[in-house]
């Protein structure tokens, strides 16, 4: 018989999970860094305000963004672009902070995108009752630099689908803490979040922030 000594004492979620070929979730990457990460959004955001942006169809957002870095992603009635200057502001974007670009490249080398130097980061903050539609990421120059995502606070609903719009989905909890980078055969895959559920969690509030990390430029 084998010895039972240790039942129950494997982690519920290996810490590194398959989601698909090229798509790694790092589940509590980032939480023990929460407080540093959150410290960092409040100073983007008090250069930056979050702000409901305008689709090219005219529909007003239900995720409040803002971004640091180089370069911002921006949409407004004209489409959707990356510009280094917040067109609401009017003044160059605010920089990366030392603690967000660390996060990120740590997470791209485990996922072995050793080389990974995100320009962008765009940070989505979701109020219950926000939602992000199914969509692909493709305003990006170089599809070769993958994308690197860390969730705070709320838990959400990610859905991640194919190359094609029609193709299933699969859905996964993001949870606090979660680092997941899609890059390769998934970077154009389809993906969005279900609409976030109210509640409280104890160290970001009645919210979930999602920080994309992109090689923009
Ligand atoms: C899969 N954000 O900002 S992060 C976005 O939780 C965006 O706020 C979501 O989609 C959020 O564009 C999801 C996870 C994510 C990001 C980029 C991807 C998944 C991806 C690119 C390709 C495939
Ligand atoms: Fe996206």
């Amino acid at each position: 018989m084998t010895s039972d000594l240790f039942a129950g004492l494997e982690p519920k979620q290996s810490a590194q999970e398959n989601m698909a070929k090229g798509a790694i979730l790092l589940r509590g990457q980032a939480v023990a860094r929460a407080d540093d990460l959150l410290a960092a959004i409040g100073k983007v955001s008090a250069a930056s305000p979050f702000r409901n942006m305008v689709t090219p169809g005219g529909h007003v957002m239900s995720v409040a963004m803002t971004n640091c870095g180089q370069a911002g992603w921006v949409t407004d009635r004209s489409g959707y672009r990356y510009d280094g200057i917040d067109p609401q502001t009017g003044q160059l974007l605010p920089e990366m902070p030392e603690s967000l670009l660390t996060v990120a490249t740590e997470a791209a080398t485990k996922a072995g995108y050793p080389d990974f130097r995100p320009d962008a980061c765009l940070i989505n903050r979701y109020e219950p009752g926000a939602r992000l539609s199914l969509h692909q990421d493709r305003n990006e120059r170089d599809m070769a630099n993958p994308i690197v995502s860390v969730s705070l606070g709320l838990p959400a609903t990610f859905q991640f689908g194919g190359l094609k719009r029609n193709d299933p989905v699969k859905k996964y909890a993001l949870l606090h803490g979660d680092v997941a980078v899609w890059g390769g055969p998934s970077r154009l895959c389809y993906h969005g979040v279900m609409m976030l559920k109210d509640g409280e969690h104890p160290v970001v509030g009645r919210m979930r922030l999602n920080l994309t990390f992109r090689g923009a430029l």
